[in-house]
């Protein structure tokens, strides 16, 4: 069976971990606990006929870059950069992971998380659609609603499968 390490990288309190949550168990908490050092969950879905292991690493998120464990990002086969769109700040710090993630795990697929569709957003559709204009592929989501969900962790198998 093919498996493939994901990594969820990002501020704290953007929604990785319920976002992994909705995808793996279909449920939300509106609770906040907080992640410490990574929670590493699993699920199998099926691509076009054939079984792919999504093993998810849950990172815990930090506002210091610096902080942020990059030694997890080895060997990922691809990665999350989760965003708050109601905290414009957390864009900011998704695009510098995303950079520092590139280094580390090389050229693989990823995508920006803009979660929290359900709520009011301080992140613009202008701001996303220059990104996505300069190439960076960017799914909005909603952890609550399951919103995107689905796609977001759909889009990034098939990228790794044909990667
Ligand atoms: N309304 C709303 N709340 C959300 C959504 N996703 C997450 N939350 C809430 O935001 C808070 C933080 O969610 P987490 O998933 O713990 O965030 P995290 O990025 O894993 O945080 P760290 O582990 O500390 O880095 C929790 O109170 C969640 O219930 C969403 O899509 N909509
Ligand atoms: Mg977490």
């Amino acid at each position: 069976m093919i498996s493939k390490k994901i990594c969820m990288i990002g501020a704290f309190s953007v929604g990785k971990s319920a976002l992994v949550a909705r995808f793996v168990h279909s449920i939300f908490s509106d609770q906040y606990l907080s992640t410490v050092g990574v929670k590493i969950s699993k699920k199998v879905i099926d691509l076009n006929g054939a079984d792919l292991t999504m093993v998810l690493w849950d990172m815990e998120g930090k506002d210091d870059f610096a902080d942020v464990h990059m030694s997890y990002l080895r060997g990922a086969m691809g990665f999350f950069t989760v965003a708050d769109g109601t905290r414009r700040e957390t864009l900011t710090m998704a695009l510098r992971l995303r950079e520092l993630a590139l280094e580390t795990a090389g050229d693989v697929p990823h995508i920006i998380i803009v979660n929290k569709a359900d709520l009011d957003w301080e992140i613009s559709d202008a701001q996303l659609a220059d990104l996505e204009a300069s190439g960076i592929r960017i799914i909005r989501t909603s952890a609550k609603t399951g919103l995107g969900v689905e796609e977001a962790f759909t889009t990034l198998a098939e990228a790794m499968m044909k990667n």
